[in-house]
């Protein structure tokens, strides 16, 4: 086993896990995984030795593969196992999807240190560098520490969670939490720990019981917890590997200088939709992507949105117009069932990497078009009760500045999230007459 992974759900097993399986040096590495706060993923997966099935879903059928680059899944509560791969000089990268809240960033992209798990982090760690941590960025320190102790050597960290420059984005708050538990170690950071970035990209809904039956109808056997996904995946990575890596290029996976590029395009314009999607197609009564997209009203809205996000990227016309009509095919695949309610979910980490930075230019030209306009008008509303129900990991914080007229949520949100938006009137005005139209659509999702 010579990468860590923390954070393993759904995504990363049809994501990472496929890449590396398909790796030509597969044999030299395996993933030691540990899954996020909840451990069903290890309970699952330990009575078949990390083996499950990935079922791809193509829009004439299904194929499945059975994938077994998990050499060990832990619940992420083995702090132990954990610090025991870091001691180990063959452990050579550590990969993360944590989401976007696993950062523990406030507004500012800063560690949240008045965060109580940060704090306590902070503390356990100073008393005992190998306690047991609550946050992702804790847990890095303390496997620092353990590796330093260890003379174990370089390694890698690749994020892989869907946030703009997602390398710096994390060396940022782990190097910050490090200065607060040992300012020695930020230098042993600098000397050992590289930095690699990375774009990931696969749509994969969460498993049900229709894809346990998949499974034993088509290939006979019982799996515990398949995974569905589609054919799609993108993987482009960015970054030094000064204790090796498995060979992902040959794999698919694109190694390139700057993911920027691919991570705005990507962000804004397939997770953007998605968050566009997830509020207003909701309160509509839609359930599915595949369900809202067909709508001609949210098509509308989606293609308002890429307009306007296509305009700020890097990419050029040709290149966006062709990711958009494969994200209109992704979209279309019926036989992908992905729930709006679960990309609903904490949106107080998602509208700030999605949809603010495309609004935010545009204001600055003295703009407010309908796409994120929109957008934003429909979180708002969601916050306020309608389509999809809220779970956010800010929630308390959210729900009380969601409170009131939608002028008042709105600016209060703002305040919250991007104070540099507010006060500006005009802007709430746009916000307030947006959602004064998917108010007078609401529940009248036909197909
Ligand atoms: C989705 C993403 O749940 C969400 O917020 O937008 O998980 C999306 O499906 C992936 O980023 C696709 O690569």
């Amino acid at each position: 086993m010579r990468i860590v992974h923390l954070g393993v759900g759904n995504f990363t097993r049809a994501h990472q896990a496929w890449y590396t399986e398909h790796a030509p040096d597969a044999g030299e590495w395996g993933i030691a995984a540990f899954t996020g706060r909840r451990p069903d993923t290890a309970e699952a997966l330990a009575p078949q030795d990390g083996l499950y099935t990935l079922i791809t879903r193509h829009a004439d059928g299904d194929t499945f593969e059975v994938v077994s680059s998990l050499s060990a899944v832990h619940p992420a509560t083995d702090t132990e196992a954990f610090l025991g791969y870091l001691r180990s000089p063959q452990t050579a990268v550590i990969t993360s999807t944590v989401t976007e809240a696993g950062y523990m960033r406030g507004s500012d992209g800063h560690l949240a240190t008045d965060d109580p798990a940060v704090a306590a982090d902070v503390e356990a760690l100073r008393s005992d560098p190998e306690a047991s941590t609550r946050t992702t960025p804790g847990r890095l320190v303390g496997g620092f520490l353990t590796r330093r102790a260890a003379g174990a050597g370089a390694i890698t960290v690749l994020p892989c969670d869907n946030i703009p420059d997602n390398g710096p984005a994390f060396r940022t708050v782990v190097t910050e939490l490090a200065q607060r538990v040992d300012p020695t170690l930020v230098e042993w950071m600098g000397d050992n720990v590289s930095w690699a970035t990375s774009m990931v990209d696969r749509i994969t809904p969460a498993t049900t019981e229709a894809e346990r039956a998949a499974v034993a109808d088509s290939v006979g056997y019982d799996d515990a917890s398949p995974v569905p996904t589609e054919p799609f995946s993108e993987w482009v990575v960015a970054g030094d590997f000064p204790a090796g890596r498995p060979a992902w290029e040959d794999a698919g996976v694109a190694v390139v200088d700057d993911v920027r590029p691919f991570e705005q395009r990507k962000l804004w314009l397939l997770n953007g939709s998605h968050s566009l999607m997830a509020y207003a197609a909701t309160i509509l009564g839609h359930e599915t992507v595949a369900d809202a997209i067909a709508d001609p009203a949210v098509r509308g809205w989606v293609e308002d949105w890429w307009d306007v996000a296509g305009e700020h990227l890097e990419l050029g016309a040709q290149e966006v117009g062709r990711y958009r009509t494969a994200l209109l095919d992704r979209y279309n695949n019926p036989r992908v069932r992905h729930l709006l309610a679960q990309i609903a979910a904490d949106g107080s980490q998602k509208i700030p990497v999605r949809i603010l930075p495309v609004l935010r230019l545009e204001r600055a030209a003295g703009r407010l078009p309908a796409g994120p306009v929109r957008a934003l008008a429909a979180w708002v509303l969601h916050l306020q009760g309608h389509g999809a129900p809220v779970k956010d990991v800010r929630e308390p914080e959210v729900l009380a500045a969601a409170r009131g007229t939608v002028a008042d949520a709105t600016s209060a949100l703002l305040e919250l999230l991007a104070p540099d938006l507010v006060p500006d009137e005009k802007l709430t005005d746009a916000v307030v007459a947006r959602a004064g139209e998917l108010l007078a659509l609401e529940g009248a999702a036909t197909v």
